[in-house]
């Protein structure tokens, strides 16, 4: 199975990051951890970046804050689907990292999800992965429906609780 690629700008955006580890570690996903920043250290970013196909990645995830370069200098340095999480920092709310992360200039897309959405990022990595791989994408349909069997039990709670 192909890899994943998670990429943090800084150890402190590690508290988010680990949301998308979880999902990955649930769903048997192989995948790697990194802090490489845009910024602080543009050249092991782009070592990476432009290895990552031949190492065998299928997906990578960059995250994020403040002014959030990281998932667009990836993507500028590879072919690979580029998952960008703009993380919450003390300043702005993130609504800064949002942008910076969304607004890619036509040609170097990157899938950008939520503010913190880092378990959204992994899911659609392996979403991707499972393009090619039917047990990964079987997976995928068994967690939907645990999900949606959850919020039934929850509305029968509801339901027998509001409703005569
Ligand atoms: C970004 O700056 C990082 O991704 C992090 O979210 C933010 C703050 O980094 P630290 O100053 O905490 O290392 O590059």
């Amino acid at each position: 199975m192909k890899k994943v690629g998670v990429i943090m700008g800084s150890d402190s955006d590690l508290p988010v990051v680990e949301k998308a580890i979880d999902k990955l570690k649930e769903f048997g996903v192989p995948y790697e951890v990194h802090v490489y920043s845009a910024h602080r250290t543009p050249e092991q970013a782009g070592e990476f970046s432009r290895t990552a196909h031949e190492k065998g990645f299928g997906a990578l995830i960059a995250a994020a804050g403040k002014a959030a370069h990281l998932a667009g200098a990836v993507a500028a340095n590879t072919v690979l689907p580029v998952i960008g999480i703009p993380v919450k920092s003390s300043t702005l709310d993130g609504l800064d990292a949002l942008l910076s992360t969304v607004q890619m200039p036509t040609g170097i897309p990157v899938a950008t999800v939520a503010i913190d959405g880092a378990a959204n990022a992994a899911l659609l990595a392996i979403q991707i992965l499972a393009v090619s791989d039917e047990a990964l994408a079987e997976k995928l349909r068994q967690s939907r429906a645990a999900e949606s069997r959850k919020v039934l039990e929850k509305n029968a709670a509801i339901e027998a609780k509001f409703n005569s």
